[in-house]
Parts: structure tokens; sequence; C-alpha cells
């Protein structure tokens, strides 16, 4: 991309209202200082900021686009991920699971009037490939050819098949998407940072025979590990993933450093890149915008719609899950999201 055109391009974020956290971290002194810098991979400042400018509604507005895109932008990068995780500085501890044999989360709703489902996700990257847009099509397929020897080695409960979507119906693929297991292809932010290049080449989802354990092959993310269920039950969720995340551990290579954990496309989800959410019920609450924001908050929460990321709430149901990912363990992580979601459940129950 030509100077000019980055410079349009940024220069329209600096004049509208964006509450991008892009828009937040980079004033012309910075850009000026960045906007000539590259990785080995070739990754641009370009690269890293088109989304966010282009969509002034982005909550975050950057992309890695390697793992040295953290370093070579790191004065961009840096205070947008301290921002958004809430933390002082750019650090983050060792992996803990936590003692996973032995946990023992109480069902939240057993009764089952509020938690329609508990998925929780984590995201990885394999330490040799750069991600979307350098990310080439050719890349993309070494990438999916290791992750499926992987996971065609699951057993048990894991055991299941790789579905390409080079060769799945387009009416299967949309049935995976409204059934909450597959990728979506339309989030507008995401396909302007390039993570619909070549699609449907190299992507496609490893689901196991109960559809409870699934894995999303080169979205944004090289990977997202998946386990998801009806009901409460967030022991058996977080169990069946990490078991499961576990065993491809010892056989594929994630990109990981000291400071940052398990490295991610998009800043939001460095580190843990643990995503622990619940379908909540919350009739009352929702018209209590203040309270609710207040607990979300005071619990490090984020809402978002029944169909993820960008989508409205529809009857009151909502995607709750922990906001932070980096600067705590994925037990940590996984446990704000529930002690947030208790307090959501007893402040819906005395509520008129
Ligand atoms: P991610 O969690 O990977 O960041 P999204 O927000 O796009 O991505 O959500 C992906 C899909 O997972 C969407 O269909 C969303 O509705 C579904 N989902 C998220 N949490 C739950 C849940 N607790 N129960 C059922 N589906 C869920
Ligand atoms: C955005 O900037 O809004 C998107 N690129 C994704 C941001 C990460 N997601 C999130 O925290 N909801």
């Amino acid at each position: 991309m030509e100077c000019d055109e980055l410079e349009d391009l940024w220069r329209n974020i600096s004049t509208h209202k964006s509450k991008s956290l892009l828009k937040k971290h980079l004033p012309e002194e910075k850009y000026i200082n960045l906007k000539k810098r590259s990785t080995k991979y070739g990754t641009t400042l370009a690269d890293v900021i088109l989304s966010g400018c282009k969509n002034i509604d982005s909550k975050v507005g950057v992309y890695a686009c390697d793992p040295e895109s953290y370093k070579v932008f790191k004065d961009l990068l840096d205070p947008i991920i301290c921002d958004y995780h809430r933390v002082k500085e750019v650090s983050h501890p060792k992996c803990d699971y936590g003692h996973v044999a032995n946990l023992n989360f109480r069902e939240l709703d057993g009764a089952g009037n509020y938690i329609i489902s508990t998925r929780v996700r984590i995201g990885r990257c394999h330490k040799e490939f750069p991600y979307p847009p350098i990310l080439t099509n050719v890349q993309r397929k070494k990438m999916e050819d290791i992750i499926v020897k992987a996971l065609t080695s699951l057993e048990g409960d894991l055991k299941g098949e790789y579905h390409s979507l080079e060769t799945m119906p387009r009416k299967e693929y949309q049935q995976l998407v409204d059934d909450h297991i597959m990728f979506r292809d339309d989030n507008h932010t995401l396909r302007d940072a390039g993570g619909y290049d070549g699609w449907p080449i190299g992507r496609g989802v490893y689901l196991n025979i109960n559809r409870t354990f699934i894995v999303w092959v080169n979205e944004g993310d090289h990977l997202r590990f998946i386990s998801m269920e009806k009901g409460s039950d967030l022991s058996s969720v977080y169990k069946r993933l990490i078991f499961a995340l576990q065993q491809v551990e010892m056989q594929v290579d994630f990109a990981y450093d000291d400071k940052r954990g398990f490295l991610s496309n998009c800043p939001s989800n460095l580190g843990t890149c643990l995503r622990a959410s619940v379908h909540l019920k919350m009739p009352k609450l929702v018209r209590c915008q203040e309270i609710l924001n207040s607990i979300c908050d005071r619990h490090n929460l984020q809402l978002r719609g029944g169909n993820g990321e960008h989508t409205e709430s529809t009857e009151a149901v909502y995607d709750v899950s922990n906001k932070r990912r980096l600067g705590l363990t994925e037990y940590q992580a996984v446990c704000e999201m529930y002690n947030g979601v208790e307090e959501l459940i007893k402040t819906e129950q005395k509520l008129e």
C-alpha cells in the first residue's frame, strides 16, 4: 500500500468519532515513527491498522500479522494490550490450567432457568506461520495438514472428523454457523484484516461425534479449540477442552512469548487466548442497564450478542464472557466468568 493511501485511512479515524483503541493509542507522532517499519515477513503498519481505519465501529482496530509484529509495532500494540486487558505493563504468568482433574465448579443454574449453554475456547497460532493478511494460501494449507494429522490421533470422547470448507456444501456450512458451531464469514472487521482471504482454502472444522469438542481451522487465528454443551456444567466443558489441548500441544508447536503468553492475530486474545462464555437469559437485568454494566465492569465481563462478536442480543439472551485474557492464568480467566455470572444470576433473581 502507498504511504498516501495509508495516511488517508489513518486520517479517516482521526477525524471520525471512533472509540477504538487504535484511535486512542495512535497519535500523529507515533504514526510517523512507525509508518516505515516492517517485520521480516513484510508486515507493515498498514497491515496492522487497515481494519481499524476502515471500520470506525472497531473496538480494538489492530491486528498483529505475525509474531514479530508485537515487537516491531510495540509502541502502538503494548498500550493497546494494557488498555484492553487492564494491566499496567505487558507481562503474563506461566500457563496454568488449574487442577483440571479435580475441578468442581458448582453448577450455576442446575434448574436451567438462566444458562442455555456453556462454552470455553482457546485460540492458538502455529509458531512457524504468519497470520492474515500475510499468511499465504500455501502456508494455510500446510497449517491445515499439520493440525489435521494431530487431531485425527485423538481418541475416546474427542474422536471425530475434519470437515474441509473447500468441499462442504454452502447449506451445510450455514447450518453449522446457525448452530453456533462454525465461524462466520461475515465479520466486517476480520474481513478487512484479511481473515477471509483465499476463502475457503485451508479452512475447516474438526467435530467430535457429540459435537462438544470443536476445532476451527484458519479463521483469524490458525486454531480455535472449543468445548461446548447445553446447560451450565463448566467443569465438564473446561476439562474436555484442556484434556484435548494438552494432547495436541504434544504434537504441534504454538507461538509463545514470555511477556505476552500465547500469541494471536488480535491483541485482545493474547496471553491465555481463552474466552469462557455462557448464553445467559436475563430479561430483568437488561432493563436495568446501569446495574448490568456495573456488575460487568467489576467482574471484567464482556457482553456479546447471541450470535457472537459484533451481533446484537435477541430476546434478552447475551453471550457473557471474561474480557481479559492476558495478565492472568487460564484458570483465573475461567473463574472471572464464573464469579461474574454467579452475581448476574443472583441479581436477576432479586429483581422484581
Ligand atoms: P469467539 O468466541 O471465538 O471469539 P464469536 O464471538 O464469534 O467467537 O462466537 C463464535 C460462536 O460461538 C457464535 O456462534 C456464538 O454464538 C457461539 N457461542 C459463544 N458462546 C456460546 C455459548 N456459551 N453457547 C453457545 N454458543 C456460544
Ligand atoms: C474490533 O476491533 O472490534 C475487532 N477487530 C475485534 C476486537 C476484539 N474483540 C472484542 O474484544 N470484542
